[in-house]
Protein backbone atom coordinates (compact mmCIF):
# COMPACT_ATOMS: atom_id res chain seq x y z
CA UNK A 1 0.00 0.00 0.00
CA UNK A 2 1.39 3.64 -0.71
CA UNK A 3 2.46 5.30 1.88
CA UNK A 4 1.08 8.62 2.65
CA UNK A 5 3.20 11.43 3.30
CA UNK A 6 2.47 13.03 6.98
CA UNK A 7 -0.15 15.84 6.58
CA UNK A 8 2.50 17.87 7.85
CA UNK A 9 5.22 17.27 4.97
CA UNK A 10 2.64 16.57 2.46
CA UNK A 11 1.91 20.54 2.96
CA UNK A 12 5.26 22.12 3.55
CA UNK A 13 7.40 19.70 1.39
CA UNK A 14 5.08 18.76 -1.62
CA UNK A 15 2.09 21.14 -1.94
CA UNK A 16 3.61 24.51 -0.87
CA UNK A 17 7.50 24.57 -1.82
CA UNK A 18 8.25 21.86 -4.24
CA UNK A 19 5.12 22.29 -5.76
CA UNK A 20 5.44 25.79 -6.36
CA UNK A 21 9.34 25.28 -7.46
CA UNK A 22 9.32 22.91 -10.23
CA UNK A 23 7.29 24.45 -12.90
CA UNK A 24 9.40 27.58 -12.74
CA UNK A 25 12.41 25.59 -12.19
CA UNK A 26 11.17 23.40 -15.65
CA UNK A 27 10.50 26.75 -17.36
CA UNK A 28 13.89 28.22 -16.63
CA UNK A 29 15.73 24.81 -17.76
CA UNK A 30 13.48 24.64 -20.91
CA UNK A 31 13.92 28.45 -21.82
CA UNK A 32 18.03 28.06 -21.39
CA UNK A 33 17.95 25.00 -23.18
CA UNK A 34 15.28 26.49 -25.95
CA UNK A 35 17.26 29.91 -26.16
CA UNK A 36 20.79 29.23 -25.28
CA UNK A 37 21.10 25.45 -26.38
CA UNK A 38 24.30 25.94 -28.65
CA UNK A 39 25.96 28.44 -26.20
CA UNK A 40 29.55 27.11 -25.61
CA UNK A 41 30.39 26.40 -21.87
CA UNK A 42 33.40 24.71 -22.48
CA UNK A 43 35.94 22.80 -24.49
CA UNK A 44 37.34 19.16 -24.24
CA UNK A 45 40.93 18.11 -24.18
CA UNK A 46 42.38 15.02 -24.78
CA UNK A 47 43.86 15.19 -21.50
CA UNK A 48 40.17 15.12 -20.39
CA UNK A 49 38.81 12.33 -22.10
CA UNK A 50 42.12 9.98 -20.71
CA UNK A 51 41.65 11.25 -17.41
CA UNK A 52 38.24 10.77 -16.21
CA UNK A 53 36.63 13.99 -17.22
CA UNK A 54 38.28 16.00 -15.11
CA UNK A 55 36.46 19.21 -15.11
CA UNK A 56 34.75 18.58 -17.99
CA UNK A 57 31.01 20.31 -17.17
CA UNK A 58 28.38 18.36 -18.69
CA UNK A 59 25.59 17.81 -15.80
CA UNK A 60 23.12 19.72 -14.29
CA UNK A 61 23.12 19.84 -10.37
CA UNK A 62 20.94 21.85 -8.17
CA UNK A 63 21.87 21.00 -5.04
CA UNK A 64 25.18 21.86 -3.92
CA UNK A 65 28.27 23.46 -5.89
CA UNK A 66 32.10 22.32 -4.89
CA UNK A 67 34.58 25.69 -5.25
CA UNK A 68 38.04 24.61 -5.48
CA UNK A 69 39.17 27.15 -3.05
CA UNK A 70 36.19 27.72 -0.63
CA UNK A 71 34.68 23.98 -0.89
CA UNK A 72 31.28 23.20 -0.38
CA UNK A 73 28.22 24.91 -0.46
CA UNK A 74 24.71 23.17 -0.03
CA UNK A 75 22.08 25.24 -1.48
CA UNK A 76 24.49 28.18 -1.49
CA UNK A 77 25.78 27.99 2.24
CA UNK A 78 29.02 27.11 3.22
CA UNK A 79 29.39 25.05 5.96
CA UNK A 80 30.07 27.17 9.25
CA UNK A 81 26.41 29.23 7.53
CA UNK A 82 24.21 25.97 7.66
CA UNK A 83 25.82 25.34 11.28
CA UNK A 84 24.43 29.30 11.90
CA UNK A 85 21.23 29.01 10.14
CA UNK A 86 19.74 25.21 10.24
CA UNK A 87 17.76 24.05 12.92
CA UNK A 88 19.46 22.50 15.65
CA UNK A 89 18.46 19.13 17.99
CA UNK A 90 18.54 21.48 21.35
CA UNK A 91 15.61 24.05 19.11
CA UNK A 92 18.26 26.62 19.63
CA UNK A 93 19.77 27.56 16.40
CA UNK A 94 23.50 27.60 16.38
CA UNK A 95 24.04 25.98 19.67
CA UNK A 96 25.19 22.37 18.94
CA UNK A 97 24.84 20.69 15.45
CA UNK A 98 22.41 20.87 12.50
CA UNK A 99 19.99 18.35 12.53
CA UNK A 100 20.23 16.14 9.17
CA UNK A 101 16.59 16.61 8.70
CA UNK A 102 17.17 20.17 8.56
CA UNK A 103 19.82 19.51 5.23
CA UNK A 104 17.72 17.49 3.82
CA UNK A 105 14.99 19.77 3.91
CA UNK A 106 17.65 22.53 2.62
CA UNK A 107 18.92 20.41 -0.22
CA UNK A 108 15.63 19.08 -1.38
CA UNK A 109 13.73 22.44 -1.30
CA UNK A 110 16.30 25.22 -1.30
CA UNK A 111 14.63 26.45 1.94
CA UNK A 112 15.84 26.83 5.59
CA UNK A 113 13.46 25.14 7.33
CA UNK A 114 11.89 26.37 10.59
CA UNK A 115 12.20 23.56 13.65
CA UNK A 116 8.45 22.70 13.08
CA UNK A 117 9.16 21.87 9.71
CA UNK A 118 12.28 19.91 10.46
CA UNK A 119 10.01 18.05 13.24
CA UNK A 120 7.43 16.99 11.11
CA UNK A 121 10.06 15.20 8.81
CA UNK A 122 11.51 13.38 11.89
CA UNK A 123 8.25 12.14 12.26
CA UNK A 124 7.69 11.25 8.75
CA UNK A 125 11.27 9.06 8.51
CA UNK A 126 10.17 7.30 11.24
CA UNK A 127 6.81 6.08 10.17
CA UNK A 128 8.59 5.14 6.66
CA UNK A 129 11.11 3.37 8.32
CA UNK A 130 9.95 -0.36 9.33
CA UNK A 131 12.05 -2.70 7.37
CA UNK A 132 10.06 -5.13 5.42
CA UNK A 133 10.58 -8.68 7.30
CA UNK A 134 12.71 -10.43 4.00
CA UNK A 135 15.07 -7.27 4.47
CA UNK A 136 15.63 -8.53 8.12
CA UNK A 137 15.87 -12.19 7.26
CA UNK A 138 18.29 -11.23 4.41
CA UNK A 139 20.82 -8.58 6.17
CA UNK A 140 20.95 -11.23 9.28
CA UNK A 141 21.82 -14.00 7.00
CA UNK A 142 24.86 -12.36 5.66
CA UNK A 143 28.42 -13.62 6.47
CA UNK A 144 30.06 -11.73 9.21
CA UNK A 145 33.51 -10.90 7.43
CA UNK A 146 31.29 -9.98 4.26
CA UNK A 147 32.09 -6.09 3.95
CA UNK A 148 30.11 -3.93 5.60
CA UNK A 149 29.39 -2.17 2.25
CA UNK A 150 28.76 -5.10 0.36
CA UNK A 151 26.00 -5.72 3.11
CA UNK A 152 24.37 -2.45 2.79
CA UNK A 153 24.17 -2.57 -0.48
CA UNK A 154 22.07 -6.04 -0.30
CA UNK A 155 20.08 -4.24 2.33
CA UNK A 156 19.02 -1.67 0.69
CA UNK A 157 18.77 -3.73 -3.26
CA UNK A 158 16.57 -6.14 -1.22
CA UNK A 159 14.33 -2.97 -0.03
CA UNK A 160 13.30 -2.42 -3.89
CA UNK A 161 10.08 -4.54 -3.51
CA UNK A 162 9.27 -1.26 -1.54
CA UNK A 163 9.77 1.37 -4.75
CA UNK A 164 6.29 3.22 -5.55
CA UNK A 165 8.33 4.68 -8.41
CA UNK A 166 8.77 1.47 -10.05
CA UNK A 167 4.85 0.24 -9.21
CA UNK A 168 3.70 4.18 -10.56
CA UNK A 169 5.94 3.28 -13.91
CA UNK A 170 4.83 0.17 -14.04
CA UNK A 171 1.15 0.90 -14.01
CA UNK A 172 0.98 3.92 -16.38
CA UNK A 173 2.07 6.96 -14.46
CA UNK A 174 2.26 9.76 -16.51
CA UNK A 175 5.97 11.38 -16.96
CA UNK A 176 4.93 14.67 -15.26
CA UNK A 177 3.87 12.72 -12.21
CA UNK A 178 7.60 10.72 -11.76
CA UNK A 179 9.05 13.27 -9.04
CA UNK A 180 5.85 12.37 -7.25
CA UNK A 181 6.86 8.88 -6.69
CA UNK A 182 10.25 9.46 -6.38
CA UNK A 183 9.75 11.51 -3.39
CA UNK A 184 7.57 8.66 -1.87
CA UNK A 185 10.68 5.97 -2.75
CA UNK A 186 13.83 8.99 -1.62
CA UNK A 187 12.38 9.55 1.65
CA UNK A 188 11.90 5.76 2.43
CA UNK A 189 15.58 5.16 1.05
CA UNK A 190 16.77 7.39 3.73
CA UNK A 191 14.65 6.36 6.57
CA UNK A 192 15.37 2.64 5.97
CA UNK A 193 19.10 2.98 5.66
CA UNK A 194 19.81 3.61 9.87
CA UNK A 195 17.94 0.52 10.75
CA UNK A 196 19.65 -1.39 8.13
CA UNK A 197 22.84 0.13 9.07
CA UNK A 198 22.84 -0.98 12.38
CA UNK A 199 21.54 -4.15 11.87
CA UNK A 200 25.19 -4.86 9.73
CA UNK A 201 27.04 -2.96 12.95
CA UNK A 202 25.07 -4.73 16.08
CA UNK A 203 25.56 -8.45 13.87
CA UNK A 204 29.60 -7.92 12.57
CA UNK A 205 30.52 -7.04 15.82
CA UNK A 206 27.87 -7.30 18.50
CA UNK A 207 25.08 -9.35 19.91
CA UNK A 208 22.97 -8.50 16.42
CA UNK A 209 20.48 -6.59 18.68
CA UNK A 210 18.81 -3.15 17.52
CA UNK A 211 17.21 -1.11 19.66
CA UNK A 212 15.42 2.26 18.25
CA UNK A 213 14.27 5.49 20.57
CA UNK A 214 11.97 7.14 17.97
CA UNK A 215 11.31 9.81 20.70
CA UNK A 216 14.86 11.10 19.19
CA UNK A 217 16.02 12.73 15.56
CA UNK A 218 17.07 10.55 13.13
CA UNK A 219 20.68 10.91 14.12
CA UNK A 220 19.78 10.21 17.75
CA UNK A 221 17.78 7.25 16.95
CA UNK A 222 20.30 6.28 14.70
CA UNK A 223 23.07 5.78 17.35
CA UNK A 224 20.80 4.22 19.83
CA UNK A 225 20.17 1.45 17.50
CA UNK A 226 24.05 1.18 16.71
CA UNK A 227 24.36 0.99 20.57
CA UNK A 228 25.78 4.28 21.49
CA UNK A 229 23.55 6.80 24.31
CA UNK A 230 26.13 9.59 24.72
CA UNK A 231 24.39 12.86 23.76
CA UNK A 232 27.78 14.50 22.99
CA UNK A 233 28.34 11.24 20.39
CA UNK A 234 24.57 12.41 19.05
CA UNK A 235 26.26 15.29 18.20
CA UNK A 236 28.96 14.53 16.20
CA UNK A 237 26.70 11.84 14.44
CA UNK A 238 24.64 15.32 13.32
CA UNK A 239 27.75 16.81 12.23
CA UNK A 240 28.85 14.03 10.53
CA UNK A 241 25.87 13.16 8.98
CA UNK A 242 25.14 16.47 7.43
CA UNK A 243 28.80 17.46 5.77
CA UNK A 244 29.04 13.83 3.84
CA UNK A 245 25.18 14.54 2.26
CA UNK A 246 26.64 16.21 -0.70
CA UNK A 247 29.50 17.67 -2.73
CA UNK A 248 27.80 18.19 -6.24
CA UNK A 249 27.41 16.01 -9.06
CA UNK A 250 30.72 14.44 -10.32
CA UNK A 251 32.29 12.83 -7.32
CA UNK A 252 31.53 8.97 -8.40
CA UNK A 253 28.59 8.17 -5.74
CA UNK A 254 26.34 11.10 -6.74
CA UNK A 255 27.39 10.56 -10.13
CA UNK A 256 26.56 6.80 -10.42
CA UNK A 257 23.11 7.46 -8.22
CA UNK A 258 22.40 10.33 -11.37
CA UNK A 259 23.67 8.03 -14.08
CA UNK A 260 21.87 4.97 -12.54
CA UNK A 261 18.73 6.92 -12.15
CA UNK A 262 18.38 8.47 -15.56
CA UNK A 263 17.56 5.10 -17.06
CA UNK A 264 13.95 5.67 -14.59
CA UNK A 265 15.74 2.77 -12.50
CA UNK A 266 14.17 3.54 -9.36
CA UNK A 267 15.62 5.69 -6.14
CA UNK A 268 16.38 2.19 -4.40
CA UNK A 269 18.47 1.09 -7.35
CA UNK A 270 19.39 4.13 -8.22
CA UNK A 271 21.55 4.97 -4.92
CA UNK A 272 22.48 0.82 -4.42
CA UNK A 273 24.73 1.90 -7.73
CA UNK A 274 25.78 5.24 -5.50
CA UNK A 275 26.65 2.79 -2.75
CA UNK A 276 28.92 0.62 -5.12
CA UNK A 277 30.95 3.53 -6.12
CA UNK A 278 31.53 4.62 -2.76
CA UNK A 279 32.53 1.62 -1.40
CA UNK A 280 35.96 2.15 -3.44
CA UNK A 281 39.14 3.02 -1.47
CA UNK A 282 39.75 6.40 -4.04
CA UNK A 283 36.51 7.47 -2.66
CA UNK A 284 34.63 6.51 0.46
CA UNK A 285 36.40 4.02 1.52
CA UNK A 286 39.27 6.17 1.78
CA UNK A 287 37.75 7.03 5.74
CA UNK A 288 38.74 3.40 6.56
CA UNK A 289 41.71 3.42 4.99
CA UNK A 290 43.24 6.53 7.20
CA UNK A 291 42.35 4.76 10.18
CA UNK A 292 44.36 1.85 8.81
CA UNK A 293 47.28 3.71 8.25
CA UNK A 294 47.76 5.05 11.38
CA UNK A 295 47.52 1.94 12.82
CA UNK A 296 49.91 0.72 10.78
CA UNK A 297 52.16 3.56 11.35
CA UNK A 298 51.89 3.27 15.25
CA UNK A 299 52.44 -0.45 15.18
CA UNK A 300 55.41 -0.26 13.26
CA UNK A 301 57.24 2.42 15.63
CA UNK A 302 55.78 0.90 18.38
CA UNK A 303 57.46 -2.49 17.61
CA UNK A 304 60.45 -0.25 17.23
CA UNK A 305 60.23 1.52 20.33
CA UNK A 306 59.91 5.11 18.42
CA UNK A 307 57.57 7.79 19.44
CA UNK A 308 54.42 8.92 17.02
CA UNK A 309 55.90 12.50 15.84
CA UNK A 310 56.50 14.36 13.08
CA UNK A 311 59.55 12.55 12.24
CA UNK A 312 58.09 8.73 11.92
CA UNK A 313 54.62 10.24 10.03
CA UNK A 314 57.62 11.88 7.81
CA UNK A 315 59.74 8.72 7.44
CA UNK A 316 56.15 6.47 7.01
CA UNK A 317 54.54 8.89 4.53
CA UNK A 318 57.79 8.62 2.42
CA UNK A 319 57.68 5.03 3.04
CA UNK A 320 54.01 4.79 1.56
CA UNK A 321 54.70 6.94 -1.29
CA UNK A 322 57.91 5.20 -2.70
CA UNK A 323 55.49 1.89 -2.46
CA UNK A 324 53.55 3.85 -4.65
CA UNK A 325 51.07 3.83 -2.90
CA UNK A 326 48.68 6.98 -1.98
CA UNK A 327 48.08 8.69 1.72
CA UNK A 328 44.73 7.85 2.23
CA UNK A 329 42.26 11.39 3.82
CA UNK A 330 44.66 13.49 1.14
CA UNK A 331 44.13 15.20 -2.16
CA UNK A 332 40.96 15.71 -4.42
CA UNK A 333 39.87 15.91 -7.41
CA UNK A 334 38.26 19.56 -7.12
CA UNK A 335 39.43 20.82 -4.01
CA UNK A 336 42.84 22.93 -3.77
CA UNK A 337 42.60 23.89 -0.47
CA UNK A 338 41.87 22.22 3.04
CA UNK A 339 38.51 20.74 2.85
CA UNK A 340 35.94 22.76 5.21
CA UNK A 341 34.42 19.15 6.32
CA UNK A 342 38.00 18.56 7.13
CA UNK A 343 37.92 22.15 9.12
CA UNK A 344 34.51 21.66 10.67
CA UNK A 345 35.45 18.22 12.34
CA UNK A 346 39.12 19.57 13.20
CA UNK A 347 36.72 21.98 15.34
CA UNK A 348 34.41 19.62 16.50
CA UNK A 349 37.71 17.43 18.16
CA UNK A 350 39.21 20.54 19.49
CA UNK A 351 35.90 21.54 21.36
CA UNK A 352 35.39 18.48 22.52
CA UNK A 353 37.94 16.29 22.80
CA UNK A 354 41.18 18.40 22.45
CA UNK A 355 43.59 16.25 24.29
CA UNK A 356 43.11 13.00 22.37
CA UNK A 357 45.86 11.17 21.28
CA UNK A 358 44.54 9.92 17.99
CA UNK A 359 43.10 13.42 17.54
CA UNK A 360 46.66 14.61 18.03
CA UNK A 361 48.40 12.19 15.45
CA UNK A 362 46.25 13.46 13.07
CA UNK A 363 46.77 17.03 13.75
CA UNK A 364 50.48 16.09 13.78
CA UNK A 365 50.02 14.62 10.17
CA UNK A 366 48.81 17.80 8.94
CA UNK A 367 51.32 19.95 9.86
CA UNK A 368 54.02 17.88 8.03
CA UNK A 369 52.11 15.89 4.94
CA UNK A 370 50.92 19.05 2.47
CA UNK A 371 54.87 19.95 2.76
CA UNK A 372 55.57 15.92 1.70
CA UNK A 373 52.92 15.61 -1.14
CA UNK A 374 54.25 19.21 -2.49
CA UNK A 375 58.13 17.83 -2.23
CA UNK A 376 56.63 14.67 -4.16
CA UNK A 377 55.40 16.94 -6.53
CA UNK A 378 52.61 14.64 -8.33
CA UNK A 379 49.68 15.53 -5.95
CA UNK A 380 47.58 19.01 -7.36
CA UNK A 381 46.49 19.06 -3.96
CA UNK A 382 48.34 18.32 -0.85
CA UNK A 383 45.91 19.31 1.66
CA UNK A 384 43.40 17.04 3.71
CA UNK A 385 40.04 15.80 2.74
CA UNK A 386 36.87 14.90 4.32
CA UNK A 387 38.01 11.57 5.08
CA UNK A 388 41.31 12.16 6.82
CA UNK A 389 39.26 13.42 9.74
CA UNK A 390 36.11 11.30 10.25
CA UNK A 391 37.65 8.40 11.67
CA UNK A 392 39.87 9.94 14.61
CA UNK A 393 36.36 11.28 15.76
CA UNK A 394 34.26 7.84 15.96
CA UNK A 395 37.18 6.43 17.82
CA UNK A 396 37.53 8.70 20.33
CA UNK A 397 33.93 7.03 21.56
CA UNK A 398 34.65 3.66 21.27
CA UNK A 399 33.50 3.68 17.51
CA UNK A 400 36.84 1.77 16.74
CA UNK A 401 35.42 -1.09 14.22
CA UNK A 402 36.98 1.45 10.84
CA UNK A 403 36.14 -1.24 8.22
CA UNK A 404 32.56 0.05 9.24
CA UNK A 405 32.94 3.68 8.65
CA UNK A 406 32.21 4.41 4.97
CA UNK A 407 28.33 2.75 5.79
CA UNK A 408 27.97 6.25 8.14
CA UNK A 409 29.13 7.90 4.86
CA UNK A 410 26.38 5.92 3.03
CA UNK A 411 23.85 6.63 4.93
CA UNK A 412 24.31 10.11 5.23
CA UNK A 413 25.12 10.39 1.16
CA UNK A 414 21.92 9.20 0.14
CA UNK A 415 20.37 12.52 1.30
CA UNK A 416 22.39 14.57 -1.09
CA UNK A 417 22.93 12.01 -3.95
CA UNK A 418 18.46 11.72 -3.99
CA UNK A 419 17.49 15.14 -3.04
CA UNK A 420 19.24 15.38 -6.42
CA UNK A 421 17.36 12.74 -7.91
CA UNK A 422 13.77 14.27 -6.76
CA UNK A 423 14.80 17.33 -9.04
CA UNK A 424 16.59 15.27 -11.91
CA UNK A 425 12.73 13.88 -12.50
CA UNK A 426 10.93 17.09 -11.49
CA UNK A 427 12.97 18.61 -14.24
CA UNK A 428 12.86 15.45 -16.57
CA UNK A 429 16.16 15.32 -17.33
CA UNK A 430 17.36 12.69 -20.06
CA UNK A 431 18.87 9.45 -19.75
CA UNK A 432 22.98 9.98 -19.55
CA UNK A 433 24.72 9.23 -22.96
CA UNK A 434 27.97 10.64 -23.18
CA UNK A 435 30.40 9.91 -26.14
CA UNK A 436 32.77 7.73 -25.75
CA UNK A 437 35.60 7.45 -28.38
CA UNK A 438 38.25 5.13 -29.45
CA UNK A 439 42.12 5.88 -29.31
CA UNK A 440 42.32 5.60 -33.12
CA UNK A 441 40.29 8.63 -33.10
CA UNK A 442 41.93 10.47 -30.40
CA UNK A 443 44.95 9.67 -32.96
CA UNK A 444 43.40 11.03 -35.87
CA UNK A 445 42.24 14.33 -33.95
CA UNK A 446 45.53 14.80 -33.98
CA UNK A 447 47.29 14.12 -37.14
CA UNK A 448 44.14 16.22 -38.89
N1 LIG B 1 48.82 10.27 -2.10
C1 LIG B 1 49.67 9.91 -3.07
N2 LIG B 1 49.49 10.20 -4.37
C2 LIG B 1 48.40 10.93 -4.66
C3 LIG B 1 47.48 11.36 -3.70
C4 LIG B 1 47.71 10.99 -2.36
N3 LIG B 1 46.88 11.32 -1.37
N4 LIG B 1 46.51 12.06 -4.30
C5 LIG B 1 46.80 12.05 -5.62
N5 LIG B 1 47.93 11.36 -5.84
C6 LIG B 1 48.57 11.05 -7.12
C7 LIG B 1 47.55 10.40 -8.03
O1 LIG B 1 47.46 8.99 -7.75
C8 LIG B 1 48.11 10.72 -9.37
O2 LIG B 1 49.19 9.84 -9.62
P1 LIG B 1 49.43 9.22 -11.09
O3 LIG B 1 49.74 10.40 -11.96
O4 LIG B 1 50.58 8.30 -10.89
O5 LIG B 1 48.16 8.53 -11.47
C9 LIG B 1 48.69 12.12 -9.17
O6 LIG B 1 48.90 12.26 -7.76
C10 LIG B 1 47.76 13.23 -9.63
O7 LIG B 1 46.49 13.05 -9.04
P2 LIG B 1 45.57 14.30 -8.69
O8 LIG B 1 45.24 14.98 -9.95
O9 LIG B 1 46.18 15.09 -7.59
O10 LIG B 1 44.30 13.60 -8.04
P3 LIG B 1 43.10 12.87 -8.76
O11 LIG B 1 42.07 13.88 -9.11
O12 LIG B 1 43.56 11.97 -9.84
O13 LIG B 1 42.55 11.94 -7.60
C11 LIG B 1 41.94 11.42 -5.37
C12 LIG B 1 41.85 12.46 -6.48
C13 LIG B 1 41.05 11.87 -4.21
C14 LIG B 1 41.40 10.09 -5.90
C15 LIG B 1 43.41 11.30 -4.92
O14 LIG B 1 43.85 12.52 -4.36
C16 LIG B 1 43.64 10.17 -3.92
O15 LIG B 1 43.83 9.02 -4.33
N6 LIG B 1 43.62 10.48 -2.58
C17 LIG B 1 43.75 9.44 -1.57
C18 LIG B 1 42.43 8.73 -1.40
C19 LIG B 1 41.40 9.61 -0.74
O16 LIG B 1 41.65 10.26 0.26
N7 LIG B 1 40.19 9.60 -1.32
C20 LIG B 1 39.03 10.30 -0.72
C21 LIG B 1 38.60 11.54 -1.51
C22 LIG B 1 37.39 12.16 -0.88
C23 LIG B 1 36.18 11.29 -1.06
O17 LIG B 1 35.75 11.11 -2.22
O18 LIG B 1 35.67 10.71 -0.12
Amino acid sequence: MAHLLSKSVKQLVRKETLAAQVPEKQKSLLALKKEHGDHVIGNVTIDQCIGGARSVKCMVWETSNLDPEEGIRFRGLTIPECQAVLPTYSGVTGDGEPMLESILWLLLTSEVPTKEQVDSLTADLHARAELPEHVKTLVNSLPKDMHPMTQLIIGLNACQTESQFAKAYADGAPKTDYHIHALEDILKVVAVLPEIAAMIYRNVYFDGIVTKDTSLDYSGNFCRMLGYDDPSFDELMRLYLCIHTDHEGGNASAHATHLVGSTLSDPFLAYSGGLNALAGPLHGLANQEVLKWIQDLKNKFEAEGKPVNADTITEFAWETLNAKKVIPGYGHAVLRKTDPRYTCQREFALKHMPDDELFNVVDTIYSVMPDILKEHGKVANPYPNVDSHSGVLLWHYGFTQFQYYTVLFGVSRSVGALSQLYWDRALGLPLERPKSVTPEWLWSQVKK
